[in-house]
């Protein structure tokens, strides 16, 4: 898929300051440090448009980008961050699980996993919230160009399986490298399917 026009929106850090629901929206969230606004930046072929670090908790607010003028990427702040204030993660409840509880224009959430370490109870308990809620969402294991710490566990496998336990029917899911580009053109190609023409 083209991105040919790219466009930041955007940032607000309380749901109700966003802007009407319009075009579908397709939100990225994972724990901190996971690589969500890389993976933006690496789909849309831009290299610091949102901005990335290698300290959690570099995304605060929620960040809109318009594609091609038709539907946007929304960057929100990881969860997980072990390093944050009892009042900051409340407000992250707030202003995150608020988005994906209440807006209407969200077409699709993409959960992404680090590949790199085993299955995390945080990831599958946010999976779980998005299941129960009925949100539609897709995993992505991201850092696929990393190689896994514990070399005997397949990630993707042993979060399928944990994910078995809880649900009968599995979301689709993708292995990506935003660094060496793996899965980005099976992401986008994703997007084209389901995006309401
Ligand atoms: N090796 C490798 N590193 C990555 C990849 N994606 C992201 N990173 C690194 O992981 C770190 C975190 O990336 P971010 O994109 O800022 O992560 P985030 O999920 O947006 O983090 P928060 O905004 O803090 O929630 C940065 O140092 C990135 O360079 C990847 O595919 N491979
Ligand atoms: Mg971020």
């Amino acid at each position: 898929m083209d991105f040919t026009s790219v466009v930041y929106s955007d940032s607000f850090s309380k749901v109700e300051d966003c802007p009407p629901a319009g075009k579908p929206e397709f939100a990225f969230i994972g724990r901190s440090n996971v690589g969500k606004s890389s993976l933006i930046n690496a789909l849309c072929e831009r290299k610091a448009l949102a901005f990335t670090s290698s300290q959690p908790g570099k995304t605060q607010s929620i960040n809109f980008y318009t594609i091609n003028d038709a539907w946007l990427l929304v960057d929100l702040p990881g969860y997980g961050y072990a390093k944050v204030s009892k009042t900051m993660r409340s407000s992250w409840k707030v202003m995150v699980e608020g988005y994906l509880e209440n807006r209407e224009s969200l077409f699709c959430v993409f959960q992404l996993i680090d590949h790199a370490i085993p299955p995390q109870q945080a990831d599958i308990d946010f999976s779980n919230w998005l299941g129960e809620r009925e949100i539609p969402f897709v995993l992505v294991f991201t850092k696929a160009d990393k190689r896994s710490k514990d070399k005997k566990t397949n990630t993707v496998k042993a979060y399928l399986e944990k994910l078995a336990g809880y649900w009968e029917v599995m979301p689709p899911y993708f292995v990506a490298s935003a660094v060496k580009g793996t899965g980005l053109p099976e992401i986008r190609s994703y997007i084209r399917q389901v995006l309401p023409q």
